[in-house]
This record gives structure tokens, C-alpha cells and sequence, in this order.
């Protein structure tokens, strides 16, 4: 049996799933996207015509959509950590799953992309309804976060996969800064996980692929 993740160091949701996977040891061969490894490109692009990363493969199997494929990894592959637990706390780890995607991740890549549109497609409107976006996102984490180390109580979960890179990059667009101090300490406990630091240092050689300048930080 192999697995197989088509991934970037770099990107964001890849970090999501590679989370999971470093965090419960899983082996997987790590399938590079980037232009010299064409192949690689290729098959992502035969497997999932969106072309959108990562991508896993389970024995010939595709499996992509970051929740799908820490699910997918939860029922087949299964490790030391319960990604998604049962009951009233499972549907919380889901609800603040879809959160860190929907209303973190994806609105702070606006700004990004916009970054590196041609000059004369550029959405400066769009932008900054994003970092409006951003920070009712963060006043609301301010405000709804709970007291346990992670998102939801005492054990890491598929909530957390998804804010680390979130709460990572967003931070670069528009600070938590020191008036959210639930949020910024989640975000460096965050940090300080095992496997989230390794998804860090594994992106730093390609930080200035980062259109809008990394900061002198993490
Ligand atoms: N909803 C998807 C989002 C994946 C996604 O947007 N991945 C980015 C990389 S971080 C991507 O593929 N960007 C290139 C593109 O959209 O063409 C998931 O959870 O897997």
C-alpha cells in the first residue's frame, strides 16, 4: 500500500495535511509541484483537472479537499491522533474547520493573489473587504475560542490542521497584534507544535515566493 501526497512546501493548505500526517507518523511519498518536476504537475493536473493542491493518493485512490483527505486518512490510515472526534465535540472540530477555511484561509489569500495579478487586474476593493473580513475573523476567534490549549479542548484535532497555516499567513497580511490575546497565544501555541513548526522550516527556503514580502519574523 502507498500514499502518495502531490503537494508545495509552501502552500497553505498543504500544510493542513501535512500536519496530520507528520503528526501521527504516518509514511507517504511526498510528490513535489513544482516546474522541475513536471510529471508531477502533470499527473495532479490528470488527477484533479482544478489542478487545486494537495492532492493524496491511496493506492491508485485520489482523495482531495483538505477535510476529505484528514478524514480519509482518520479511517484508513489511522494514527495516534483522533482528528475528528464523535459527538458535540466532532461537530464543534467541523464547525471551526470550515471557519479556519472559509473565513481565514481563503480571505487572506485575496490580498496575495491580488499581489500578483497583472497591474491592470487588480481588485483593490476586493482587498479590502478581505482584511475587513480578517478581522471580524479574528474578534470573533478573540471572542469564541475556548480555554483549552487547541480549538477545541485538550486534543489536537482536524481544527487546528486547518487554523495553523491559517492563522500562519494571515498574521503576515494583517496582524492579530497584542488587542487579541487569546488569539495571538493561540497562535504561538500553534507554532510551537511539532508538526507545525516542521511545516514552517520546511517553507522557509521559498518565503520569497511570498508576494507581498514575508516579515522578519516566525
Ligand atoms: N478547498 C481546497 C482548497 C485547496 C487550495 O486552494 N489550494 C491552493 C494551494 S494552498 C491551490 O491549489 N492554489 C492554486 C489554484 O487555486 O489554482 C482544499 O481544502 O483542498
Amino acid at each position: 500500500m502507498t500514499l502518495e501526497l502531490y503537494a508545495h512546501p509552501f502552500s497553505s493548505y498543504c500544510h493542513k495535511v501535512l500536519i496530520a500526517l507528520w503528526g501521527d507518523g504516518t509514511e507517504f511519498q511526498y510528490r513535489l509541484l513544482e516546474q522541475d518536476h513536471p510529471d508531477n504537475l502533470a499527473e495532479l493536473k490528470r488527477r484533479w483537472p482544478f489542478g487545486q493542491f494537495p492532492l493524496l493518493v491511496d493506492d491508485g485512490e485520489t482523495v482531495v479537499e483538505t477535510t476529505c483527505i484528514i478524514e480519509h486518512l482518520q479511517a484508513r490510515h489511522q494514527g495516534p491522533n483522533r482528528w475528528i472526534p464523535d459527538g458535540d465535540l466532532g461537530r464543534r472540530v467541523r464547525f471551526l474547520d470550515r471557519f479556519f477555511d472559509l473565513y481565514v484561509m481563503n480571505t487572506m489569500t485575496v490580498p496575495v493573489f491580488n499581489a500578483i495579478r497583472p497591474e491592470d487586474k487588480r481588485d483593490p476593493y476586493g482587498v479590502e473587504k478581505a482584511l475587513t473580513q480578517l478581522r471580524i475573523a479574528y474578534d470573533w476567534l478573540e471572542a469564541n475560542l475556548g480555554d483549552g490549549p487547541w480549538a477545541v479542548g485538550d486534543d489536537f484535532t482536524l481544527a487546528d490542521c486547518a487554523a495553523a497555516p491559517s492563522l500562519f499567513y494571515a498574521d503576515w497580511i494583517e496582524e492579530i497584534g497584542p488587542a487579541r490575546p487569546r488569539l495571538a497565544a493561540y497562535r504561538a501555541r500553534l507554532m510551537a507544535h511539532p508538526a507545525v513548526a516542521r511545516a514552517v522550516d520546511e517553507a522557509r527556503p521559498y518565503r520569497h515566493y511570498f508576494p507581498l514580502g514575508a516579515p522578519d519574523r516566525d
